[in-house]
């Protein structure tokens, strides 16, 4: 049966990392050619509904994680803190995977980027449950340590700023719309990238509560993806709208 090889978890965690930093020096320059930033004239059959592509994308980052928590044999009793910070990570997937896509009015998905997030949640989803399920170690009283009760509570605040921003990017459009319009309210009164500043917010937390290597990785990775992201969402808006509200920043409220 598998067991934990901490150099297995080390190297995992520092290809997360270099992979972090292609996407910065990446993506700093030119945007992730989805969503808004597909350039048009690109391969029109080379997509799937958004629908269809996010269900699939995330569905590795759920089930990966749930099936390594579910199968361990012996099934790990001891600590709570393990199974309790793995059911987070999932329970972000569940909502990802399951309930995200089927409320989307996104555009199509290109495959081809499909693929690589399809590669990148199967990798992650390993290295996040195999480290908590295989190799974390908590003392017993872990729940009440101020890491994992400060770190949940910026977890859930993420995932709130994050589920409600999304929220309120979906209700730009009435079903069948493509179009692009000023987001509102929330946080998007002071930012244009509220969704990614949530999702970012909550996997610090998860770093924090988890205080592991992988988990920090993993958070940097987000960091170094949806960042540069919020910032060419932010360009996009100022030249697109000539009436685009100027006190709001990119990413950080009042800052960037
Ligand atoms: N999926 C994480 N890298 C990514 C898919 C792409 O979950 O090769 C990372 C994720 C993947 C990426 C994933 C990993 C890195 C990849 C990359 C592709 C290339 C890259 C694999 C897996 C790669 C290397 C080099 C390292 C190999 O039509 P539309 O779609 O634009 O509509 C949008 C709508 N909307 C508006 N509607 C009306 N008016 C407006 N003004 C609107 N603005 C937006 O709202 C969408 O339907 C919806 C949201 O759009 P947007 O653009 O704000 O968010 P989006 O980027 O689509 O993300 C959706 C959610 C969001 O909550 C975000 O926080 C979360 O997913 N997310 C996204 C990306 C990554 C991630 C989280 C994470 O790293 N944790």
């Amino acid at each position: 049966s598998m067991q934990c090889f901490p150099s297995l978890v080390l190297a995992l965690s520092s290809l997360l990392g270099a992979l972090a930093l292609l996407q910065l020096s990446l993506y700093l320059r030119v945007p992730s050619r989805y969503g808004k930033h597909e350039e048009r004239l690109c391969r029109p059959r080379g997509r799937l509904p958004a629908r269809c592509a996010w269900f699939l994308q995330e569905l590795p980052s759920f089930l990966v994680p749930a099936l390594l928590l579910a199968l361990r044999s012996p099934p790990r009793l001891e600590p709570l803190g393990c199974r309790l910070l793995c059911c987070l990570f999932c329970w972000h997937y569940f909502y990802r995977t399951f309930i995200y896509p089927f409320f989307t009015r996104g555009r199509p998905f290109p495959l081809q980027l499909l693929f690589f997030g399809m590669l990148f949640c199967i990798y992650n989803g390993f290295l996040q449950g195999y480290y908590l399920i295989y190799c974390a170690e908590y003392p017993n009283d872990w729940c009440t340590d101020i890491r994992f009760t400060s770190g949940l509570l910026l977890f859930l605040l993420g995932m709130g700023i994050n589920i409600h921003s999304d929220l309120l990017l979906r209700q730009l459009r009435k079903p069948g719309e493509v179009i692009y319009k000023i987001p509102q309210g929330g946080l998007f009164t002071y930012i244009s990238g509220a969704n990614y500043f949530g999702e970012i917010v909550e996997w610090f937390g998860f770093a924090v509560a988890t205080w592991s290597l992988p988990a920090f990785a993993f958070a940097f990775f987000t960091l170094c993806c949806i960042g540069p992201r919020a910032y060419h969402h932010h360009r996009y808006y100022l030249k697109t709208f000539t009436d685009y509200p100027k006190s709001r920043k990119a990413l950080i409220p009042f800052v960037f």
